[in-house]
């Protein structure tokens, strides 16, 4: 049987919503045991014993690596799967040309036969957990069922998961139900469905990250951007990172940029050396997702709902993001990566070591490709970041200063630009575009229109959702100001003109600097630019015309760029909001 033991009796739980609903799952899954989580370090070392023997989870070189674990997935199963993700609205409309649709009853019927006898042999897992600080008026609750052991020991890293979790649900009564299964992680029978007018999710056939741990992208985006619509809150894709300068007053910036496009990064740079030495610090608070609300105050208050991080492994280096690379030393999951002979964790731009295993556990031949997969991950626990903000845990949030959105633009987009004001920063937003990666199945480097970077997590139609961003800006609102950046400009070989990682903070400087009033800028048709040596260029950009070809832009690209993205958002008709109706006309036809 099981090594991880059954409930006790006294487990479960005096809601009688949730206990009926767990029985009802037993009852269309059948497992063979039912374990309520209690999030102790005890459960999660049995369940970490568990995993280890029954393969799951390899254990990487103690001396270099301790508590940590290698889990090869299914190499069909590697990420996020956006083309079987669905929004399933009573009315179709509501969930937007943005989701793929299906009707909830047509939704339940086929989950439903999937579910049916889905968990035989296997024990259901139940998992209270709680996205954000456990006494933060801005947290939600949610209950996650799944019959995978791995699921429950990232949820136990990346989510408040267990009793104090279980007792705020029982007090409000409230919760999103999640329900996940492994199925036979066949991809042609993986489904991830969101109903957000249940509050409920269902998701089968897949382990991996975003499909699988459901307190993240489908819980805090998917059912939270709708929650946060009806209650005028906003549910995002962003990172949250507080900047201190040498006088010692911090700006937090929340910034969405897509999938693998560099949240964790920025969430976690460490200053240039000239920085350092001037007194400047940066602040962890998130790196993926951010919950915020207007205070009485006006302005806005943002939490990290989320408790860990499950950040891309390949590019991460003692160079690129030192921060992260000390975190993940100890006590932590990593997926799909390749090891060394001596048992180490490799990716892609760790190091110039050569691997011994690639992620499918095959000996290294780079004839296979590359030795980890593009969208390896760790899942560690946020507490073990050297610089994690003591206002992460703080329930009421931090003030944000500053929105800066950001894609991976190869051409177009210049270094930064500030949009003039909430309305031109939300239009900016909604008309970002950028090149897809690995974090989801399908093309990779194709420039894609990805609205707010919530293109794939948006749980509504896209027009409410600009109107909704519209919506904040009300006499007495304090909103950030809004700017854009673009870290991965190439020049004609294909190199990137900018070094970014640490060095982005010369950005963050001047973007911190425009919301005291100490940068300066001009005006352009895209917005305000940076005048030039109001950003302290790096030892590596000296020379005038690299300045330029990262700072400014060319108005043909330009024009083209954003006749494309009006038709764009044309497709968001008419549901697309008066505002943008209007810029939209002012557009140049191309
Ligand atoms: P998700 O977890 O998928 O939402 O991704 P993310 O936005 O947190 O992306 P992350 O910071 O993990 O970066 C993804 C990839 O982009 C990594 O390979 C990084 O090394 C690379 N990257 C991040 N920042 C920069 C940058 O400033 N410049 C360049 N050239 N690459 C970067
Ligand atoms: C993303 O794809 O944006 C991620 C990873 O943060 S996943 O959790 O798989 O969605
Ligand atoms: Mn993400």
């Amino acid at each position: 049987m099981n090594a991880v033991p059954c409930s006790p009796p006294e487990a479960g739980t005096r809601l009688q919503a949730l206990a009926d609903w767990v029985a009802e799952v037993a009852a269309l899954t059948r497992p063979d045991a039912i374990h309520w989580c209690d999030g102790s370090d005890a459960e999660y070392d049995a369940l970490l014993s568990q995993l280890q023997a029954d393969g799951t989870l390899i254990p990487l070189n103690p001396d270099t690596h301790p508590g940590c674990w290698l889990h090869r997935s299914d190499p069909d199963d590697v990420a996020r799967v956006e083309h079987l993700t669905f929004v399933c609205t009573r009315d179709a409309e509501d969930a937007g040309p943005n989701n793929h649709w299906m009707a909830p009853d047509a939704a339940h019927r086929k989950m439903d036969a999937l579910f049916e006898g889905c968990m035989r042999g296997r024990t259901l897992y139940v998992v209270p957990y709680c996205m954000g600080p456990i006494d933060s008026p801005l947290a939600r609750c949610g209950v996650e069922i799944t019959d995978s052991p791995y699921v429950v020991a990232n949820m136990r890293l990346m989510t408040r998961m267990g009793a104090p979790a279980l007792r705020r649900i029982e007090r409000e009564g409230s919760f999103v139900r999640g329900l996940h299964s492994l199925g036979e992680l066949d991809p042609d029978r993986r489904f991830i469905m969101h109903f957000p007018e249940e509050l409920s999710i269902q998701s089968y056939g897949s382990g991996y990250g975003g499909n699988a741990l459901l307190g993240k992208k489908c819980h805090a985006l998917r059912i939270a951007s709708w929650q946060a619509r009806e209650e005028g809150w906003l549910a995002e894709h962003m990172l949250i990172v507080g900047i201190e300068n040498p006088q010692g007053e911090t700006h937090y910036i929340a910034a969405a940029f897509p999938s693998a496009c560099g949240k964790t990064n920025l969430a976690m740079l460490v200053p240039p050396a000239t920085y350092l030495e001037a007194g400047w610090k940066v602040w962890t608070v998130g790196d993926d997702i951010c919950w915020m609300r207007p205070g009485t105050d006006g302005r806005l208050w943002a939490i990290n709902p989320e408790a860990g991080y499950f950040g891309v492994a390949p590019g991460t280096s003692a160079k690129s993001n030192p921060n992260a690379l000390a975190m993940i030393q100890r006590d932590t999951i990593y997926t799909n990566v390749a090891l060394t002979g001596d048992g180490q964790p490799w990716w892609e731009g760790l190091d110039d070591r050569v691997p011994a295993f690639d992620w499918q556990g095959r000996p290294y031949d780079p004839a296979n490709g590359p030795a980890a997969h593009p969208n390896a991950r760790f899942t560690v626990s946020a507490r073990q970041c050297p610089s994690w903000s003591p206002r992460a845990e703080d329930p009421q949030g931090v003030p944000i200063s500053a929105i800066v959105f950001g894609g991976r633009r190869a051409t177009t987009m210049p270094l930064v630009f500030e949009a003039r004001d909430w309305a031109h920063g939300v239009l900016v937003g909604a008309t970002m575009a950028s090149e897809t990666t690995a974090a989801a199945t399908g093309q990779v480097g194709v420039v894609r229109r990805d609205p707010m970077a919530m293109k794939p997590f948006c749980g509504y139609h896209f027009g409410d959702y600009f109107a909704h961003w519209l919506s904040f800006d009300v006499p007495g609102a304090k909103l950030p100001k809004i700017f854009h950046v673009n870290w991965f400009r190439k020049d004609a070989d294909g190199h990137f003109l900018w070094p970014g990682f640490g060095e982005n903070l010369r950005v963050l400087e001047w973007i911190v600097g425009r919301v005291t009033g100490h940068a300066a800028a001009e005006t352009s048709p895209l917005g305000l630019l940076p005048v030039i040596d109001s950003i302290q260029m790096p030892a590596s950009v000296q020379l005038e015309t690299e300045r330029a070809s990262i700072l400014g832009y060319e108005p043909e690209l330009w024009d083209a760029d954003r006749a494309e993205a009006g038709r764009s958002l044309a497709t968001y008709r008419p549901r697309l909001p008066q505002d943008f109706e209007t810029a939209l006309r002012a557009v140049p036809e191309s």
